[in-house]
């Protein structure tokens, strides 16, 4: 489909963010899709004072990142802004209505099936890491995220991608499962972890991460 978009995009990325979660951040996704998209955008970085401001509030409504802006346009939550772009996109897409339905469905398996139990695990390592209730609720979590991966793995079989072919939902996917890096579990799924490597080889995955990570270069927190 041709984009019929000439003015410039606008996407919301932090500032700075701790080491942890440099290459994490979601509007990694947002990048990731213009690049594939060959769109080309700016990123305009917030902090703390701008997440809490009525103005971003009115375009970013939990104050989070990243949102969107184009011709007036404006899009909050990751999932959305990439079906968006991909909308725009056969880079991202296919054009029969059919396989367009198929990768929606995936997107959301991305954001709904995979995303909540990574997530968890997440929350739990990076966030609450030592806390004694943890000790308690992570087997279980690191189980469900287990499970997934297993049954994600049994999808992927001897597949390269989700759906045949390179899509936004492959994009999605591998953005939820990078936030595993700090676990050996997707080292332990070699059909995973071989996917995600795929994926993230795309020279419009290694420009979109180069461009958020030399933002926090740009920008460190004051002494
Ligand atoms: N469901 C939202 C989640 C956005 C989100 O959690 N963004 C994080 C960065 S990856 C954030 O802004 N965190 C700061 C906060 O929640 O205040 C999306 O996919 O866009």
């Amino acid at each position: 489909m041709m984009n019929t978009h000439t003015n410039p995009i606008t996407v919301t990325a932090f500032r700075w963010v701790p080491p942890f979660a440099q290459g994490l951040v979601r509007d990694l996704r947002v990048r990731w899709a213009l690049e594939e998209a060959g769109l080309p955008y700016t990123a305009k970085l917030i902090g703390p004072e701008d997440q809490a401001s009525a103005e971003y509030r009115e375009w970013q409504p939990f104050g989070q990142v990243p949102a969107f802006a184009q011709d007036g346009l404006e899009l909050f939550e990751s999932g959305a802004i990439v079906l968006h772009i991909a909308e725009q996109s056969e880079a991202l897409m296919p054009n029969d209505a059919a396989g367009r339905a198929r990768v929606k469905t995936w997107l959301f398996a991305a954001l709904n099936s995979i995303e909540p139990a990574v997530q968890e695990l997440t929350v739990i390592d990076l966030f609450h890491s030592g806390a004694e209730w943890t000790k308690a609720r992570r087997p279980q979590v690191e189980d469900r995220v287990r499970s997934r991966l297993g049954a994600l793995a049994a999808w992927l079989g001897e597949r390269d991608y989700l759906e045949g072919r390179y899509t936004a939902a492959d994009l999605l996917m591998v953005t939820v499962l990078r936030n595993l890096r700090h676990t050996d579990l997707l080292t332990q799924v070699p059909t995973i972890k071989a996917y995600c490597e795929r994926c993230e080889a795309r020279p419009a995955f290694q420009k979109a991460l180069r461009d958020q990570l030399a933002d926090f270069v740009e920008h460190p927190p004051a002494a």
